[in-house]
């Protein structure tokens, strides 16, 4: 059943999921935010509702909740807000924009949310909570760990692992069978063609 939704956070992350909520024609109750109050206008015609007390007047069986903080280096926030909800019994939808191309045999993790023209390729597992931004492709038998974030226009080779909460910047490039730790970083446009401990920062071509 195709319960009524509740967006987590009103910024730009939201806005993108919002975009394929509306083209899926999915009921959006409103938005979330602890500064809602700064904010005036609606996104994409769904309103601001409260903070996330408001969340509470819903009984978890009855909506569903979309993570919509997104996050540039520290997934922490993101992370903290999912397991704070999940504590309380409600439960976050999964996101899959109409374009992206998943093979059949792929594994989402609970609010896993893959945005527009994705390619994820045999084999693979997405954790929860995990990004899969706009245009990245990740081909066969990748492992993607829980609360990670690939930023747009990234590539990923077969057979690589990403540890969880590690974000790779927009445009990086990683060659095949590369494991990168949990809790790192790799920088924008970086060339990845070493593994990568956890707890690590990795920038530049090749990546250092
Ligand atoms: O890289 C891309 C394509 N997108 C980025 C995305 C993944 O992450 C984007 O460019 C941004 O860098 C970032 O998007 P995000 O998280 O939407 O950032 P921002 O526009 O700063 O909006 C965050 C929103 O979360 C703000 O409106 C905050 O007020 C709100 N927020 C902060 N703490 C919270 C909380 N909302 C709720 N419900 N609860 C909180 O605890």
């Amino acid at each position: 059943m195709n319960l009524p939704i509740i967006i987590l956070g009103g910024g730009g992350h939201a806005k993108v999921l919002i975009n394929i909520l509306l083209l899926q024609k999915r009921e959006i109750i409103g938005i979330v935010d602890p500064n809602y109050q700064n904010y005036s206008q609606d996104v994409l015609g769904v309103n601001f509702i409260g903070n996330d007390e408001s969340v509470l007047q819903y009984s978890p069986s009855e909506i569903r909740l979309v993570n919509a903080i997104g996050s540039t280096k520290n997934t922490d926030l993101r992370s903290k807000i999912l397991a704070h909800f999940k504590q309380l019994n409600y439960s976050f939808l999964t996101i899959i924009h109409p374009s992206s191309i998943i093979a059949q045999d792929v594994k989402l993790g609970e609010g896993a949310q893959i945005m527009a023209g994705v390619i994820i390729q045999p084999s693979c597992t997405i954790g929860v909570n995990t990004i899969i931004n706009t245009k990245t492709s990740i081909d066969h038998d990748c492992q993607i760990g829980d609360h990670v974030h690939i930023a747009p226009g990234v590539t990923i080779s077969g057979g690589v692992s990403i540890g969880d909460r590690t974000h790779i910047g927009t445009g990086a490039t990683i060659i095949q069978n590369i494991k990168i730790g949990k809790n790192s970083l790799v920088g924008a446009g970086a060339l990845v063609i070493k593994d990568v401990e956890d707890n690590c920062q990795v920038w530049g071509v090749p990546a250092k």
